[in-house]
Formats: structure tokens, sequence, C-alpha cells
């Protein structure tokens, strides 16, 4: 302040003639006269200049007697006209978004080069929210109360010559204590057995009214075993790594702020990368043959260990798949007429619910339904011979040749 008043007591001249004047000494040098009626006046101190220099003032009063009395104290008067140092906001940085009920606002504390900070003003919104002595070492305050949504803040610092100086930057702070909207898992469905080294997850993507959706954690057997950002537009990732058997996953969707939400539901993927157990064929025996067009298959029933179980069988003909029947059965039929006379190779696979694949030992089926085909070389009839011999064909593709009562292959 370049004109501070400066006032005194008003006293009296006793039984004398009364005050007539009161003199201002500042810096032992008179600076100004005023009435003895008067007891405060300013005095414009700028031409002292800047700085920390410290001068004295006092006063004289006089009467018209010119006695005078010199006031019994003498005040120290520094004169600063300049603002603090420049200085800035250290944290939280600009558009933080916090879900704290009492967040932290911090500054730096560059001094004043004059007669000091007074104190602090944080102010919020254009209003003053805490005021912090200049007398403190800290630059940081608490302040509670801040309504949802964004608020700009910056920093007045003033000295104790009430000049002021604002941070060099004002910033805004996210006030969000909402979580994430509700959201649910997508794929795999619950209790899905998989085989895959690294299956895939996925679920709703979530939204947050207040900052935003800062990254998802998936969530397995309790662990976070992956952090999908939120600015991600998929809400997909793959995981390695899953041991053989349960697993119980969910995934937690946190915005900015750390408010979380937890998927509505959580699920069970099931990891199996074991084949189903070894198994054998039953019926029909190897190298049956048979003229029956739709034969019944059977093969032991197997199981799948401690794995998903078994989902299906497949009869598999002449390297065809033919069949497909559900794992509780254990026997099939199959036309083998499309396939026509002959040698048919077979075997079933064994399938469990995760595509885990178990061959059984190949079995060859004879199909055989062509009559032979039998013709006799005829005899001279009649004839003398006693022991006559006769010949012919009794067979479906090889020729044989009759002598008496015994056939022979030609
Ligand atoms: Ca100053
Ligand atoms: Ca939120
Ligand atoms: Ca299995």
């Amino acid at each position: 302040m370049a004109s501070p008043t400066f006032s005194w007591q008003g006293n009296g001249d006793g039984t004398g003639c009364g005050i007539a004047w009161y003199d201002l000494y500042v810096g032992e040098a008179l600076r100004k006269t005023v009435s003895g009626t008067t007891t405060s006046t300013t005095w414009n101190i700028s031409s002292l200049g800047e700085g920390t220099h410290t001068w004295y003032w006092y006063v004289v009063a006089r009467d018209t007697a010119t006695n005078s009395t010199t006031s019994t104290s003498t005040f120290n008067i520094s004169y600063d006209n300049a603002a603090p140092a420049v200085f800035n906001l250290t944290s939280p940085a600009d558009n933080h978004c916090t879900r704290a009920a009492s967040p932290v606002f911090s500054w730096e504390n560059n001094g004043d080069g004059g007669c000091g900070i007074a104190q602090y003003h944080v102010v919020i919104d254009g209003d003053t929210k805490a005021v912090v002595s200049g007398s403190q070492t800290s630059t940081t305050i608490n302040i509670s109360g801040l309504a949802a949504g964004d608020h700009t803040w910056y920093v007045v610092a003033e000295d104790t010559a009430t000049n002021t100086r604002q941070s060099t930057t004002s910033r805004t702070i996210k006030s969000d204590t909402t979580a994430p909207v509700a959201f649910a898992l997508t794929s795999p469905a619950d209790n899905y057995c998989t085989r895959a080294a690294s299956p895939v997850f996925s679920w709703e993507g979530s939204s947050d009214g207040g900052c935003g959706i800062a990254q998802y954690h998936v969530v397995i057997d309790g662990d976070t075993k992956a952090v999908v950002s939120g600015s991600q537009t998929s809400t997909t990732i793959n995981i390695s790594g899953l041991a053989a058997g349960d697993h119980t996953w969910y995934v937690v969707a946190e915005d900015t702020a750390t408010n979380t939400r937890q998927s509505t539901t959580s699920r069970t993927i099931k990891s199996d990368t074991t084949a189903p157990v070894a198994f054998d064929l039953t019926s029909p025996a190897n190298n049956h043959c048979t003229n029956v067009a739709s034969p019944t298959f059977s093969w032991q029933g197997n199981s799948d260990g401690s794995g998903c179980g078994i989902a299906w069988y497949y009869l598999v003909v002449d390297n065809v798949n033919t069949t497909t029947v559900s794992g509780i059965q254990t026997s099939t039929t199959f036309n083998l007429n499309p396939l026509g006379e002959g040698n048919h190779t077979w075997y079933v696979v064994a399938e469990d619910t995760a595509t885990n694949t178990r061959q059984s030992t190949s079995n060859t089926l004879v199909f055989d339904v062509i009559e032979p085909n039998t013709t006799l070389t005829p005899h001279p009839d009649p004839t003398s011979d006693t022991t006559p011999t006769y010949s012919g064909h009794a067979a479906d593709s090889t020729t044989w040749t009759a002598v008496s009562s015994q056939l022979f292959p030609e």
C-alpha cells in the first residue's frame, strides 16, 4: 500500500494552550504536519522505494506555545508494492479425476521478495474455498465438499502488504464417486469347456457417467490376469496359461477416478487338453463277414478321465465319418449298401466336449451279399463211367473246381 494511514492517540495539552499541530516523521524526516484536532493521516511512502528496508515513524505534538512532545513509541514500516514471486500449481495434474471425498491440492511456495507471504487462497470455481497461512511450510491442503463434475481451481498468494499473485495456470479437477454402469459377460458361456491354449474372453462394454472407463480387469480365480484399456473398442482378450480344470472368471470395470464395477455375473471356464481314455471296438469282430446291410457297430464306452466328459462318438467307415452319436451311446448302425460288396475298414473316434479326440483300433468288416455263382460242367448222360468227374464254379469271386466230392481252386 503506497499511502498507508498513520494513526495515533489524541492527547491533550493539560492546562496549556492546546495542541496546535502533529508532525509525522517517517525515517527521521518530517513528512507531514496536520492539525492538532487530527489523529490520523495518510502519506505516500512510495518515494522511499520498494524494499525490505525498515523505517520508523513517530508523531510529534506541538502546542501553540511551540512546546512539543514526541510520541512515546516508534513503529516500523516497510514498503512492498510487488506481488509475491511467480509460482505454479503442482498437483493434482490438470483434468485429474478423483473419487476422494477430500482431495489434496498442492502448489509451489516461491516466497515474496518484500514483506513475505501472508496467506494463500485456494480458489475453486471462483470462490476461495480455503486459506493457508503463509507461515506454514506446507503449501498443501485437503478440500472436501466438491460436487460431482468438473471444477476449475487456482491459488492466489498474498503478501503481508496485500499484493497478490495468481498461480501461473489454473487447472481442472474432476470429481467422480460413481461406479461404472452395470455390464455382463458375453463369452464363453458358463461352464464352457475348451482345449484352447489361449481362450478368448469377452464382455459387454460398460460406460461411465463421470470420468469415463480407464480399464477392465479380467479376474480369474481371484487374480487379475489381464488388463484391457478402456479406450479400446474391443472388450475381448485372449488369456493363456490356464491350468487343467475349472476356473472362475469375471471382469471389473474401473473408471479414471478408480471407482469399480464388477460384471453382473461370474462364470466358470473348464480347461481340458487331454484326449479321452483309450477304448476298443467290440463288434463286429475283426474280419467278420456279413450279408446284413445295416449291421450294428459297437464299442467300449470310455471316459474322459478328469476332463470335460465325452461329447460324441463318430463311426468312421472307409475313412469317411458316417455317423455321429451322443457320448452316452456305445453302438449304432450304418447301411453298407452304398459302399458295396467287399472289405471295409471301420473304427470309432471319441470326442470330449473340449474337442479332444481319441481313435479306437481299426477293424475290417467283409460285406458279402452276392450269392455264389455255381456252374457245373455237364457230364455225358447216360454214362458207363462208374467214377464220373464233375467240374464247375461255386464262388463269389473265386472260381472253384469240383472233383468228385471235393472242391479245389483252379
Ligand atoms: Ca511483496
Ligand atoms: Ca464414474
Ligand atoms: Ca478331455
